[in-house]
This record gives C-alpha cells, structure tokens and sequence, in this order.
C-alpha cells in the first residue's frame, strides 16, 4: 500500500492546527501509520532538505524547522502521495488555492505550515529518515469496506 511522509511544520504547532491538519487526511479516508511530536535536530533538519542544501533559503529553512516542534506522520492509502500534495496546496500559501491547508491557512512560502513528500520515492526516503520500521503500524480500519469497493 502506498505512503508518504507529512511533517507539521513550528509554525503548524505553534498556530494550533495539527488536529485541523490531522482532520483533513481523516476525513479524506486516508490511514495514520505513525506518529511523533519532536524537536528537529540540525542533522536531521539538512538531511531532510539535502535536496535544496545549494538554495538560498536552505539556511532559512534548516533554521526554521529545528526552531521548534514537529509532528510528523506516515499516512497510508490508494494515491496518497499525489493526494496529499493537493489537500496540502501550492507550496507559495498565497496561490494555494482556497481549500487546501496552505490556501486556507497560510500567507507566507517560508511559513507553510506543512511538508507532504512529492513522489513515491521520495516518500520513501523520508519515512526511513524520520521512522523507524518498528514505529510505523499496520493496521486495517474498520471503515475500509465503506471507502474501496
Ligand atoms: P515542502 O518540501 O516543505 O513540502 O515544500 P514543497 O515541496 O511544497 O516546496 P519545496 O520543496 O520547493 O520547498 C521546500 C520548502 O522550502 C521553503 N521555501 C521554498 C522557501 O522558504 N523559499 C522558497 O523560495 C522556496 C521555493 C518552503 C518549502
């Protein structure tokens, strides 16, 4: 079954909204494997966004993401990569459109609120990088009949 990683960014935290963004994927019928609220440290925090490491902003970034809290979660279900990109919205919270978190939450790029991993592989990656097998459940939800056919 497919998965992918999604982080609560400080500012998610730190503005009250991981049981609204928690919520959302619920709602959507999409199934919470793993869960942790931590500090980041910074060698985590670069590992994370190694991919960005020559950007300009990378400093900004690192700094932003080890300033406080996280949740991060592994969600599970048919799609769930490309799906959750959209409930999450444009990465600019000002062009995410009306309905997604950033879109109904957010003003700023660098206070987006929420990380969503961008491809299967990617998702891969980053759940081996913040998870550890034995943290992550496998479970069948009661509701699955009333979800797939
Ligand atoms: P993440 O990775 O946080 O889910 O965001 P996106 O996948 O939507 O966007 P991204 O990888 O291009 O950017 C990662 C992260 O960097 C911040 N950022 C990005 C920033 O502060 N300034 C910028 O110019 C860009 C492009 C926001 C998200």
């Amino acid at each position: 079954m497919e998965r992918t990683f999604l982080a609560v960014k400080p500012d998610g935290v730190q503005r009250g909204l991981v049981g609204e963004i928690i919520r959302r994927f619920e709602d959507k019928g999409f199934t919470l494997i793993g869960l942790k609220f931590m500090k980041v440290n910074r060698e985590l925090a670069e590992q994370h966004y190694d991919v960005h490491r020559e950007r300009p902003f990378f400093a900004g970034l690192v700094s932003f993401i080890t300033s406080g809290p996280v949740v991060v979660m592994v969600w599970e279900g048919e799609g769930v990569v490309a799906a959750a990109r959209k409930i999450i919205g444009a990465t600019n919270p000002l062009s995410a459109e009306p309905g997604t978190i950033r879109g109904d939450f957010g003003i700023n790029i660098g206070r987006n609120l929420i990380h969503g991993s961008d491809a299967i592989e990617t998702a891969q990656r980053e759940i081996s990088l913040w998870f550890q097998e034995e943290e992550l459940v496998s479970w069948e939800p009661s509701i699955t009949p009333w979800l797939h056919e």
